[in-house]
């Protein structure tokens, strides 16, 4: 192994999962594409990072985030989708239960699929549920391999988790990875877990899972919801509740944010990180911040991502990084490379 590396957990699940998405009234396909990954680990790669595959998923593990319901849902949505002679390419729910609805799930594949989801820009192919279960593997594995050598652990999380809710997907995401790598690190004996999140999108299903909670802290910096998906969350109000009250910050910077008020919003949660006392650190790494992202309108540079790696690791805090959004496939991969590489 290279001293000068991160290590990477990785591995093939990931390209089971390859979606349409509805954007604006037309369905093509998901701007989160297998390519993505292919991209990010070819540059990790050519940077000589060290790779592992992960170990089996966790299923225990995954029922300790999300609703088991929603668990043996999504093991067998396609099935159910093909047993009820559909035969569109990707499964999706038309009608979600919004104000003056019922929180039922109906007994139809297609209103269940409308229970389970918040989104149209998220659908179901046959491979669905191995890869989002290969992604929380992958997240899961980077926190043993940082618990068990001490050094920052990187997972090549696809599909992405930071939007996925106890039982609801959304925004290409199914299982939240970094709600289950925190999650393994408080069972490991990790006291208190703080999570950054410097994905250009709020994440909303990571705050949601932990905002009761006070062992888990959460920090987010993101497009403000009233500019930006996902809309309906996100706010600075949002501060947490019960024994999670104080554990929650929410930093929304507007459309078309500089390099540098990004910066000092990320000083802020910094601080907050600091005074939280952490025993250990998930950084949800979206790099759609990005300042030529095609979802973005931030303008972080490649370099910047080097700066913020930086800053985050000055924390000094045992860490693992998993990878959430970033659709500028021709600096996707160096973006990812400048982050890492200060944690080398
Ligand atoms: C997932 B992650 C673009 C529509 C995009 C969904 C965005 C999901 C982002 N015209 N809608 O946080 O990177
Ligand atoms: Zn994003």
């Amino acid at each position: 192994m290279h001293t000068d590396s991160v290590l990477v957990i990785a591995s093939e699940a990931h390209r089971a999962h390859a979606a349409l998405e509805l954007d604006d009234g037309v369905m093509g396909p998901s701007v989160e594409s297998p390519e993505r990954a292919d991209i990010i680990s070819g540059a990790l790669r050519a940077a000589s990072h060290d790779f592992v595959v992960p170990d089996a998923v966790d299923l225990g593990l995954l029922r300790r985030v999300h609703a088991g319901e929603y668990v043996d849902f999504l093991a067998t949505a396609w099935d159910r989708w093909v047993v009820e002679g559909k035969t569109a390419p990707s499964a999706m729910g038309l009608m979600w239960p919004t104000r003056g609805f019922r929180s039922v799930c109906p007994d139809d594949i297609v209103g269940a699929l409308g229970h389970y989801s918040f989104t149209a820009d998220t659908s179901i192919v046959a491979g669905t549920f191995s890869a989002a279960t290969g992604a929380v593997a992958i997240a899961t594995t980077a926190a043993d391999r940082m618990l068990d050598t001490s050094a920052p652990t990187y997972g090549l999380c696809r599909p992405p988790g930071h939007h996925a809710m106890v039982d609801q997907f959304g925004g290409y995401c199914f299982f939240n990875n970094a709600a289950v790598a925190a999650q393994r690190l408080r069972d490991r004996g990790a006291n208190r877990v703080g999570i950054i999140d410097i994905d250009y999108h709020h994440g909303n299903g990571t705050e949601s899972i932990f905002l009761d909670r006070g062992d888990v802290v959460f920090v987010s910096l993101h497009a403000d919801p009233r500019d930006e998906f996902p809309w309906f969350a996100g706010f600075a109000d949002e501060r947490g509740t019960g024994s999670g009250r104080g554990a929650n910050l929410n930093l929304p910077l507007p459309k078309g944010a500089t390099s540098g008020a990004w910066f000092s919003a990320l000083e802020t949660a910094l601080g907050f990180l600091t005074s939280a006392r952490l025993d250990a650190l998930v950084v949800s790494l979206g790099v759609d911040a990005y300042e030529h992202d095609p979802l973005g309108t931030f303008a972080l540079t490649t370099s910047d991502f080097a700066q913020a790696g930086d800053w985050i690791r000055s924390l000094g805090l045992a860490t693992v990084i998993v990878q959430e959004g970033g659709y500028a496939v021709e600096t996707l991969g160096a973006n990812v490379v400048a982050f890492l590489d200060r944690w080398a």
